[in-house]
């Protein structure tokens, strides 16, 4: 990839909403972006590799368990200093956002929440300085938008449990040292346990061939009769709410993040089009390109502003689960289309690796179908304003 040049939009001036820590966090994230993700992350999309290199950087600039607390080896910040350092991380690659949510929000988050202390004490410090990296297994081959009917399941023996079933599409999976994985016990009901590699019988092929989020190792969590100790049932919650628990926090981060990519977007496609010249003068000048550039940034500064408020709701306890469906599905719509539209105004060379927009588009197409697809955030909003769930 070309220098990275990125200049943030704020067209609001809405860096007046944000504390002076917010700041410093979010320019240290931004500032390692351009240090350690921009140069290495083309080569790594071409060759669809994860690249390992950047994990302790993730862990230094506080991406892994930002709000988790310090006595955890978390960076013990708010909100939206977590949704901050995701928009950061983003504007790099949403595939690096992805490493650092899933630790963050579907690993750390879980076992804060669900576990008990001797399994807060055994992996947090581990996950959060990036010596161990985790994994979320709540998808199955026959159950995405629906995990409720998930098959995976654990059987009491008396001194362990027996784990059998098949999670698919698994961020982090083919390196991930500890898994959180979703299973219904006999009684039907769904619980959290903690899988770690070498268990025999639980394996994780990787999936290739992805044109999308080629940054991001994903692959399959197999059980074949894994035996699970007892103390690796997460105790404190249980049911369907737990893993949707989870979610409501790494959307929450993916909201924020859509937000970087759209920037990074628009940044490049407003620079392209002041120098590119055709009939004689720059292409910035030209009547539709201002129209795409124009909305473009309207969109962006409406979505920096949900997830402005958003930020303040969830540092209040107040953030609903329709409430996050709303911004993850309405933020990362508008980064897809910007996306898009960026790409045109580079002409050809939009589709090159010279420049990081053809990436984010590519990886965006992974963000509007996890963590709940387009359609799926849609009906929670519809559930939620009518009172009518049309899952059921
Ligand atoms: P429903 O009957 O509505 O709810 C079942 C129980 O869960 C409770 N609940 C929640 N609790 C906490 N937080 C939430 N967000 C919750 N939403 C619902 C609910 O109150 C109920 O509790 P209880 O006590 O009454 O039993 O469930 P449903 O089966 O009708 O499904 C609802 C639906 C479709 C919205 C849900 O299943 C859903 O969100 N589906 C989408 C699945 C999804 O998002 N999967 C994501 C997998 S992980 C992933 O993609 C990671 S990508 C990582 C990366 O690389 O960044
Ligand atoms: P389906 O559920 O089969 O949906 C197919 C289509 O049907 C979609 O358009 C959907 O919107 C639509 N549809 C489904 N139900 C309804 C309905 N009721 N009404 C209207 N339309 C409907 N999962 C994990 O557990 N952990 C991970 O780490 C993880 N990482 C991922 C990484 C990548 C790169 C990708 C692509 C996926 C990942 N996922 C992960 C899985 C992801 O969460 C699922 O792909 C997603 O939930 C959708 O499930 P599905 O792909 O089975 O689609």
């Amino acid at each position: 990839m070309s220098q990275d040049l990125f200049q943030a939009p704020d067209y609001y001036q809405l860096d007046e909403l944000l504390s002076e820590e917010h700041i410093l966090i979010r320019n240290a994230a931004r500032e390692w972006v351009k240090r350690e993700v921009s140069p290495i992350i083309e080569e790594a999309a071409q060759e669809a590799k994860f690249p390992k290199s950047i994990i302790s950087g993730l862990a230094e600039i506080g991406a892994f368990g930002p709000y988790i607390p310090e006595e955890y080896g978390g960076a013990g910040l708010d909100q939206i200093s977590y949704g901050l350092i995701m928009q950061e991380i983003e504007r790099g690659d949403s595939g690096v956002r992805s490493t650092a949510s899933v630790q963050s929000s579907l690993v750390m988050y879980p076992i804060w929440k669900y576990g008990n202390e001797a399994q807060r004490q055994k992996y947090l410090p581990k996950l959060a300085s990036g010596e161990f990296i985790g994994c979320f297994g709540l998808t199955e081959p026959d159950h995405g938008s629906n995990p409720g009917g998930m098959t995976t399941n654990i059987k009491d023996m008396g001194d362990y449990y027996l784990l059998n079933g098949a999670k698919m599409w698994i961020s982090n999976a083919p390196f991930a040292d500890v898994a959180v994985v979703w299973a219904k016990n006999e009684e039907g009901r769904i619980k959290g346990v903690l899988v770690e590699r070498g268990m025999e019988g639980f394996s994780t092929p990787e999936t290739h061939n992805k044109w999308s989020l080629r940054t991001s190792a994903t692959g399959e969590l197999i059980f074949d009769n894994v035996k699970i100790p007892k103390e690796n049932i997460l105790p404190n919650k249980d049911g369907l709410g737990a893993p949707l628990g989870c979610l409501d926090s790494a959307r929450y981060g993916i909201a924020w993040g859509a937000i970087g990519a759209a920037m990074d977007c628009y940044d490049t496609a407003l620079r392209y089009a002041k120098q590119r010249i055709q009939f004689g003068k720059p292409i910035a000048g030209m009547q539709l390109q201002q129209k795409k550039l124009a909305e473009m940034i309207t969109e962006i500064t409406k979505a920096q502003l949900l997830t402005w408020r958003l930020g303040v709701l969830k540092n209040e306890n107040r953030a609903t689960t329709a409430q996050i469906s709303m911004a993850k599905r309405n933020n990362v719509d508008m980064a897809i289309h910007i996306a898009r539209e960026a790409r045109q105004i580079l002409g050809a060379m939009g589709i090159t690796g010279e420049y990081s927009i053809m990436r984010h588009m590519m990886n965006l197409e992974s963000v509007i179908t996890y963590e709940g697809t387009h359609d799926i955030h849609l009906l929670i909003t519809g559930m939620d304003i009518t009172g009518i769930s049309a899952f059921k």
